[in-house]
């Protein structure tokens, strides 16, 4: 993953993760999050970042599992509340 820049990985890391969470539980289906694969994930995975977040916010078709297009625009919103921390940062 040297020749990619840390944007990219960044990118390829959240893709990495949701897949690796998704094939976590035995229901059958390794390209979305169950209830239970969420949970796992916000616990191990966005432990500082996770806040109030339930699966229903991130089903947004309440279709019961979190497809990769719902993990990445909570992700987005995540990153937007996490802006002003950063820029702060960058600033000192
Ligand atoms: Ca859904």
């Amino acid at each position: 993953m040297d020749c990619y820049t840390k944007t990219e990985k960044a990118l390829m890391l959240l893709a990495e993760t949701f897949y690796e969470y998704a094939q976590k539980t035995s229901d059958g289906d390794n390209s979305q999050l169950d209830k239970e694969e969420m949970k796992l994930l916000l616990e191990k995975e966005l432990v500082h970042f996770k806040g109030d977040a339930t699966f229903e916010q991130f089903d947004h078709d309440k279709s019961g599992a979190v497809n990769f297009a719902e993990f990445m625009q909570e992700m987005a919103r995540t990153g937007e509340k996490l802006q002003g921390n950063v820029r702060h940062a960058l600033n000192q």
